[in-house]
């Protein structure tokens, strides 16, 4: 079997129910342990549409997809949720206590790991100031934290879980330029052994992955390096320069 956290894409098609064409056509590709596969591709591409399919917030109209080479149907809730740890691209914060937001995949994590993931998101400093620290209260739908924080914590809350395959949609467009460069580099580590998959909008944070996937129209229209795609792709100088 293919190492724990492999993310195979067999064909995959899949069409909103009640909507007549289909969103995502024909997907196929790997995403390995220890490797970055990042998707990029325009407004309505599907980018979001194709990582909601891996913890099965919907399933695949034709195609399989296969998770450490088992079929992700036959896998149960709690499988999934135990090693797949999904940043949403609308990241989202329950009323509760900065603790127990970041402890939801992570039940018996120690306070002192709940640090460590805050630190590799770059959130500890913000939370280090607030009333209360790690039992500081949220409100519903994390409305009493900016944005950005908003983001690092749901960051934090996936680092918690240390799951075998990461997603990432768009989680790092709510970061100033050095907060980014800062998290991304901190996360070299904690993720070095689980597979990455990561939804961008901007190449510029994308050009080190092993694999990028240019999304267009639902279809995988072009693949590769950073550098391949340059040469290769049309649709991804168009990006580049855009
Ligand atoms: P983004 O985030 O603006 O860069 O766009 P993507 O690439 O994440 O696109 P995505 O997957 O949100 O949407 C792809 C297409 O699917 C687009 O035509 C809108 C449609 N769509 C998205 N979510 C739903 C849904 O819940 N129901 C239906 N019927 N259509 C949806
Ligand atoms: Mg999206």
């Amino acid at each position: 079997l293919p190492a724990p956290g492999t993310v195979e894409f067999k064909n995959v098609t899949f069409g909103y129910p009640g909507a007549e064409a289909p969103v995502l056509s024909d997907i196929s590709f790997t995403a390995k342990p220890g490797q970055t596969t990042a998707i990029i591709g325009s407004t309505g591409a599907g980018k979001t549409t194709l990582l909601n399919l891996i913890p099965r917030l919907y399933d695949a109209t034709e195609g399989e997809i296969l998770i450490g080479g088992l079929p992700l149907r036959e896998l149960g809730r709690e499988t999934i949720s135990q090693n797949i740890s999904s940043v949403p691209q609308r990241p989202y914060l329950f009323s509760g206590t900065i603790a127990s937001n970041l402890r939801f995949g992570a039940q018996e994590a120690e306070e002192e790991d709940l640090w460590e993931a805050l630190r590799i998101a770059q959130a500890d400093g913000f939370v280090a100031e607030r009333e209360g620290q790690l039992e500081s209260k949220i409100s519903q739908g994390g409305t009493n934290v900016s944005g950005g924080q908003r983001q690092r914590l749901c960051i934090a809350r996936a680092l918690a879980a240390k799951p075998k395959t990461y997603l990432f949609d768009d989680s790092f467009s709510a970061l100033d330029v050095s907060t980014d460069a800062k998290l991304r580099a901190a996360l070299v580590e904690p993720t070095k052994d689980a597979a990455v998959i990561i939804v961008a909008q901007r190449v510029s944070t994308i050009t080190e992955a092993d694999q990028i996937l240019v999304l267009d129209h639902g279809e995988i229209v072009a693949r590769g390096t950073h550098e391949e795609l340059l040469e290769s792709s049309e649709t991804y100088q168009e990006i580049v320069t855009s």
